[in-house]
């Protein structure tokens, strides 16, 4: 349902950090709820293909290095206005400009290790959700 949907990663330093929990809870709190989860350690290359819009960037070789680390969670999550709402909740790229309360406020390091991603509109939600999972492997509505 196209505005209704978005994809979440919690990162490799959030995850190895015990606070993907802590991360589910507060977007559960914001109104989102879980459609489907997966664990799993990207590869070099998948890991490229899905920042591939960055490629050519200063911080894109760090940001793959980073990516496959070790293991992350992707999510599909289901909520009015899904994408503008969790880049509110999510907060700045930069956690030193995150609003207090924000994931990125509350568990990010850095710019580059940021603890969470979030799709930047419903095109690329749509995308990024069909990298992560086949159609079978996500609730309905
Ligand atoms: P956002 O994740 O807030 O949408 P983007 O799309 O500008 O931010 O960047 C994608 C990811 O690239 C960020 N989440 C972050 O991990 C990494 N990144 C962006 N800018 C930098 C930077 N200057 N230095 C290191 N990593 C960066």
């Amino acid at each position: 349902m196209a505005g209704q949907r978005t994809l979440t990663i919690i990162k490799p330093d959030a995850f190895a950090n015990g606070k993907a929990g802590l991360i589910l809870a507060l977007l559960e709190r914001s109104g989102f709820s879980l459609k489907a989860a997966r664990v799993l350690h990207l590869t070099t290359a998948q890991a490229g293909e899905f920042y591939a819009v960055h490629k050519g960037r200063g911080f894109y070789d760090e940001l793959v290095e980073f990516m496959t680390s070790g293991p992350c969670m992707p999510i599909i999550l289901e909520r009015d206005e899904a994408v503008s709402t969790l880049r509110t909740v999510i907060g700045a790229t930069d956690p030193a400009e995150a609003a207090d309360g924000t994931v990125r406020k509350l568990y990010a390091e850095s710019k580059g290790r940021n603890a969470i991603h979030a799709s930047d509109s419903d095109e690329n939600a749509v995308h990024e959700g069909a990298f992560f999972f086949a159609q079978c492997e996500v609730l309905p509505s």
